[in-house]
């Protein structure tokens, strides 16, 4: 036997939640089951301290944050939660015991992809991180019955799988009906004078049951657990009696659909709108709901509400929560009979809103007779803050129509959510300096001159805690054998590293982790998509959302280009290299789908050809998600960040290969920018055109990708390549139109609108460079990767969350006055 005090009590926890639940001993439990019960009892050893945090609360009247968010891309819970409460050696010593390896009882847990990409996995971090600094939050979202679907590559082509992730119950969450609020839709208004001033009838209305689900947050040392906090849509109990009198039972089922339809499925778009109703539903669903809840507590914490600023702060995570403006003057108006005046000076103080993008077709904006039937009362209120903002605005811009339409929340037959935030929020902040500069000079530059102190930028950051602890236990090893104190919890240590950059003992070892990094991706794609791969070659790779602005494109480009040299002369590559893909492309988005197809395409070619397989290795990695993010990133010794600069606001995994010690090929873009400043210029690899010159080249209509392609003979090999039926398993015109418009546009888009042929060259100049760094010196090459990780703290959440509170939050720890 001869387990720890901890383990054995664990054991015997196990043992006996396995009878109870299933009636199984340890030995006849399968995977699924064991992880069930090891996961209760994780659950049943935080479950009292989230009750007296929560009670702490109340009874303390303690501020608190609403981060609210229509994604947050948790990824699993089950080993987090075990690290952050520092029971991973005592679990696992109980499987090892079980002879049981517990990196595959992790697996059997689903995967929640209650998100899209960056914006929902930036929420998650930031929960965790406030959580983790024992600051008081409860994330507020939807809880999708279906997540972000599941990625299958059939024939080189995506095809979608719904992801249906409560199938198996999810243990995490608890159900709070206690907290439900009935969501109103459609009807109509009146207006009626009575002695009491202006009341509001809203009649013939819809209802919706909103249901919250907890589902905690562990910290680190899971001090006081955080929450996160996700409305589920039910139809009412009894719901529509009156069609059940008529004998209408199909109907009212039929109602009763309709109702829960709302949280049923996660949008699949990623930095792109389109004006859905369901969506409109979806978000106004969370905004009522969540304003209820605010509103409700508040007044069993203090009796009144002038003092709600006092008790909280929300954060709108992109425009998508920004219903909860108007919902919140709603109820303060229509149920607690304040003024408008009164109204808004208290919402004026709750709510700040982050901008995650600068790009047109992501700005949410709502047909306004859409809108008005489906929210009337909320579109009067929107019509009542426009007319006072345009107010406003026309004296600082007197008889300047053009500027105040442009800068109205209502204008041409749309409702703008970003102006409507810009309208009435204390803060509005970027995502990294660039970002907001961008946000300041361009997008909102006329708000800017008239509200010059609401605008700031706030670099985004990554949790350390499972970008680094979890996602990579061998580098973490590494680390605490190398760095005095606590990195997991203090970002700042990291830089103890610096010194050991240049130790070739600790390079030695830093290199053999990389190699097992490499070895344990290497295994998951054999099992996962039957591929292997070289580990000893140098493990390249961009994962990210696809979209035409991170420019996938250009690295496929750059592929067969590489191709070309290679059949010309065998030593154009001097060190074998993997190149791999992973990308979810919306699925209506057919250039990002075509692209997908092109990247298959390649691979089949140059994996195929016995002049190139050796030297080189094109791997696309089905179904990328928190889960597969965890084993890719720590096996990169390259990181791609080719966006075309001023289009990624920030981006978040260039962090994560960074913290894992990859060294990055990016352009001036996002925080590449202060990733290049924290490292200096001998640790990353920058190439392209810079935001200034792009912006100039559009601005005066001067770029010509033609011309490039006339000029360099390598680019245009490397381009006809996909029209000239050299890729295997694809009709020959199938990627005739991404041709097509790199080069000439297509009738309402200018030809390579992204630059890709531009930048083309000078990517492969300094690709060049890497590659025969890595394979000529390799001692600087580690040098480099391991400056990465000095360099990373800060890119911690920690830092970033810590920064918002400083600026717009001014929350109180739990314990401090
Ligand atoms: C909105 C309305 C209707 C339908 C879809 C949407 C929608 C959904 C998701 C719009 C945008 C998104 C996602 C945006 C996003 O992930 N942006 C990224 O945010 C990261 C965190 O700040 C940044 O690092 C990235 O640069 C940015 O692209």
């Amino acid at each position: 036997m001869g387990m720890s005090k901890e383990a054995s009590k664990i054991y015997a926890d196990i043992k006996g939640i396995l009878e109870k639940l299933y009636g199984k001993t340890v030995d006849d439990a399968s995977y699924k089951e064991l992880y069930k019960a090891s996961a209760l009892s994780v659950r049943d050893r935080f479950m009292s301290t989230w009750n007296q945090t929560i009670r702490g609360i109340y009874r303390d009247k303690k501020k608190m944050l609403y981060y609210m968010s229509a994604e947050f891309l948790i990824g699993r819970s089950y080993a987090s939660n075990i690290i952050n409460m520092g029971l991973w050696d005592s679990y696992k010593e109980v499987f090892d015991h079980l002879g049981v390896n517990i990196k595959d009882i992790i697996p059997m847990e689903a995967d929640p992809g209650l998100g899209n990409g960056g914006l929902g996995r930036l929420a998650a971090c930031y929960l965790e991180s406030l959580t983790s600094l024992d600051y008081p939050v409860m994330g507020c979202g939807i809880r999708y019955e279906y997540g972000l679907f599941k990625q299958k590559i059939v024939d080189g082509a995506q095809y979608e799988v719904e992801d249906d992730w409560l199938h198996d119950e999810f243990v995490w969450e608890v159900e709070r009906p206690e907290w439900s609020f009935e969501v109103k839709f459609n009807g109509e208004i009146e207006e009626e004078w009575t002695e009491k001033g202006l009341t509001i009838n809203y009649k013939n209305y819809n209802t919706v049951q909103a249901v919250p689900y907890d589902v905690p947050i562990i910290g680190y040392g899971c001090k006081h657990p955080g929450v996160l906090r996700l409305w589920s849509a039910k139809s009412e109990a009894g719901f529509d009696l009156s069609s059940f009198n008529k004998g209408d039972y199909l109907k009212a089922m039929e109602n009763r659909q309709l109702a829960e339809i709302i949280s049923k499925v996660l949008y699949p778009a990623d930095n792109h709108q389109q004006g859905k109703e369901l969506r409109l539903k979806q978000f106004y669903f969370l905004a009522s709901a969540q304003m209820q809840f605010i509103v409700k507590y508040h007044k069993m914490m203090f009796g009144d509400l002038h003092t709600l600023p006092e008790s909280t702060v929300v954060q709108i995570n992109d425009t998508h929560p920004t219903l909860a403006i108007p919902e919140l003057m709603r109820i303060l108006m229509d149920d607690e009979g304040y003024s408008w005046e009164d109204a808004v000076e208290i919402v004026k103080k709750v709510f700040n809103y982050t901008n995650h993008t600068i790009m047109n077709e992501a700005l949410e904006c709502w047909d306004e007779r859409l809108f008005r039937v489906l929210l009337p009362r909320i579109h009067t209120i929107i019509v009542n803050i426009n007319e006072r903002y345009c107010a406003k605005l026309a004296e600082y811009f007197p008889d300047d129509m053009e500027k105040i339409s442009e800068m109205a929340i209502i204008a041409y037959g749309q409702i703008r959510m970003a102006n409507l935030c810009i309208a009435v929020a204390g803060h509005v902040n970027g995502v990294s300096q660039l970002h907001g500069e961008i946000l300041k000079r361009r997008l909102f530059n006329y708000e800017y001159q008239v509200f010059p102190n609401k605008f700031t930028a706030i670099t985004n950051g990554i949790t350390q805690r499972r970008w680094m602890a979890l996602a990579n236990p061998e580098l973490t090893e590494l680390l605490r054998k190398t760095i005095k104190g606590d990195f997991i919890k203090d970002y700042r240590l990291y830089e103890q590293l610096i010194p050991f950059a240049d130790d070739p003992s600790f390079r030695a070892e830093f290199r053999d982790v990389k190699k097992k990094n490499k070895e344990r991706l290497s295994e998951y794609l054999q099992d996962t998509q039957g591929i292997s791969i070289n580990t000893d070659s140098i493990i390249d790779v961009q994962s990210k959302r696809l979209h035409e602005y991170k420019r996938q494109l250009l690295k496929c480009i750059h592929i067969l280009y590489k191709y070309n040299h290679l059949l010309a002369d065998d030593k154009a590559l001097t060190h074998p290299v993997t190149f791999i893909f992973a990308a979810k492309a919306a699925p209506g988005y057919h250039r990002a789908k075509s692209i997908i197809r092109l990247i298959n395409a390649i691979a089949d070619l140059v994996n195929n050809d016995p002049r190139t397989k050796d030297l080189m290795q094109v791997v696309f990695l089905e179904n990328y998600n928190v889960s597969s993010a965890e084993i890719l990133i720590p096996a990169a010794d390259i990181s791609e960040q080719l966006s075309t600069a001023g289009y990624e606001a920030s981006g978040t995994g260039n962090m994560k290969f960074m913290l894992n010690g990859a060294v990055t090929i990016g352009t001036m873009d996002g925080a590449n920018v202060e990733m290049h400043e924290q490292l200096g210029p001998d640790n990353i690899f920058v190439f392209g055109a810079t935001a200034t010159e792009i912006a100039n080249y559009q601005r005066f209509k001067s770029y010509n990708p033609g011309s490039v392609f006339e000029k360099n003979v390598y680019v245009r090999n490397a381009l006809d390549r996909i029209i000239d039926g050299s890729l295997p398993g694809v009709a020959e015109n199938a990627f005739s139109d991404i041709y097509q418009s790199l080069l000439f546009g297509n009738g309402y888009e200018v030809a390579d609108p992204y630059f890709v042929l531009y930048d083309l060259p000078s990517y492969a100049e300094v690709y060049t460079r890497a590659i025969n760094l890595y394979a000529v010196d390799n001692e600087s090459w580690m040098r480099k990767a391991i400056m990465n990780v000095a360099k990373a703290g800060f890119f911690s959440s920690d830092r970033a969350v810590e920064e918002y509170n400083e600026i717009m939050w001014h929350l109180k720890k739990y314990g401090e006055q």
